[in-house]
Formats: C-alpha cells, structure tokens, sequence
C-alpha cells in the first residue's frame, strides 16, 4: 500500500484482497475460504471487482467486450469509480465486524493502470478515502500459467500476453513495497489455500475473534 495514503480509521472488522492476473485462482480461494470461516463461525461477506452489477460496471463489461473505447486515463477512472460505488457497502460490513473478502480490489486498479503506463501516483489517489485492505493477498502466476488455465473466451485484457506480463510485474513491485503476502498460485490448489488460510487465521486471532475449532483442516 502507498505509504503516503493515510490510515483507515479505527473500525470492528477486517478486509482482505486478492489479487493476481487473470485465471490465478482469487475467486476459488476467495469461495473457499468464505465457506472455512463459516465453519469456524466467522461471519463474512465476498465482493468481486469489477462490480458488473452497477451502472458503471455494466459499462465496464461493455468496454471489457470491445464494445466501447476510451481514453486510458478515462477507463481507470471508471474502474476506480466501481469501486467507489460500493463504498458505503464495504463499509457497513466492516462497521458490523465482518471478514470482508475483495477479489481484485485497490491495487487491481493500480497494477493494470501501471500495465498502460499511467502514473503510480496518480492512480493511487484515485483510490485514496476507499477503506484499505488490512492484508493484501497476491496469487502470482505467470502469463503463460494464466493463457493455459483458460485458452479460449479472453476479454479484451485478458487476450494480451505482454499486458499481463507488465500487470504481474506492477504486482510484485506493489508487493514489495506494501508488504502484501505472496502466495506460488502455480501450485495445486489445496496448497495455496492452506497457506492463505494459515495467514487469514493468525490475522484474525491477532484482531481478537474468535475462532470455533473445526472438524476439517483441508478444503
Ligand atoms: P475480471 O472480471 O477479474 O476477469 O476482470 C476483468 C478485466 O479487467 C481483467 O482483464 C483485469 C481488468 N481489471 C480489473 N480491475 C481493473 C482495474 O481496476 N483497472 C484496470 N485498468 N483493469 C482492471
């Protein structure tokens, strides 16, 4: 995370993002984990962005199918204004001392925009007042691990070897300098889960829930 965007205020819950290129396995890790915190008795709730549901969302979806086109500046603004739109649900849920999940979150928004060559600093601010993610997740792949997993059905992005090339670099560089957690997506998928999980449960009893013991510790 920017290290000159200023701190969350206090509140009850926590958010965790994941992020990755394309095909990493966020949404699979997210719905899992989603179902373990149940089991444990942890309450909480998934967001996936882009958000298609909401008027700049179905925008976006057009513009995701080469159905519109746009300045670069202009199309991360509305994927930062996605965001945005659900800002006040992010933070009622984190008011009611959720576990908010968000697949792609703030630094979707910066990695990709690097990937375009837009401004670091420009695209942070464009996120800034946004509730911060307590820990951010990264699933790193590399492209050609992304093009297998899913070879036909690529949106405009996703069709771009050397776009997902720069957007896992602009990742690994966030990374470094946010003290993100990397996790090896390129293994099988039980293994990347028991990582993240492991790190998800000593944040929460760290942040003091309380975790009900579970009969199952694999997914
Ligand atoms: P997904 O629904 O996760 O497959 O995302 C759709 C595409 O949009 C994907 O290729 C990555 C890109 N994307 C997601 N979030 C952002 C963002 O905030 N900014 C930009 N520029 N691209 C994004």
């Amino acid at each position: 995370m920017n290290s000159s965007m200023k701190r969350n205020p206090p509140r009850a819950g926590v958010l965790f993002a994941f992020e990755g290129i394309d095909q990493s396995g966020k949404k699979t890790l997210s719905a899992l984990l989603m179902e373990r915190l149940k089991q444990v008795g942890i309450q909480g709730e998934i967001i996936s962005f882009p958000d298609y549901t909401t008027p700049i969302g179905r925008e976006l979806k057009f513009y995701l199918a080469g159905e519109r086109e746009y300045p670069p500046q202009t199309r991360h603004l509305l994927f930062a204004a996605n965001r945005w739109e659900r800002k006040r649900d992010i933070e009622s849920w984190l008011q009611g001392e959720k576990v908010v999940l968000a697949n792609r979150y703030v630094a979707s928004g910066v990695a990709y925009g690097m990937a375009h060559g837009l401004e670091k600093d420009w695209l942070w601010n464009l996120e800034e007042g946004l509730p911060k993610p307590d820990q951010t997740f990264l699933i790193d792949i590399p492209p050609q691990v992304s093009f297998a997993r899913k070879m036909k059905e690529r949106d405009l992005y996703e069709e771009q070897t050397d776009l997902l090339k720069r957007a896992r670099e602009a990742y690994l560089d966030l990374a470094s300098e946010g003290h993100w957690a990397v996790l090896d997506g390129t293994r099988e998928m039980e293994s990347v889960f028991s990582d993240l999980f492991g790190g998800v449960m000593e944040i929460l009893s760290s942040r003091g829930y309380k975790i009900r013991p579970s009969p199952r510790t694999h997914p």
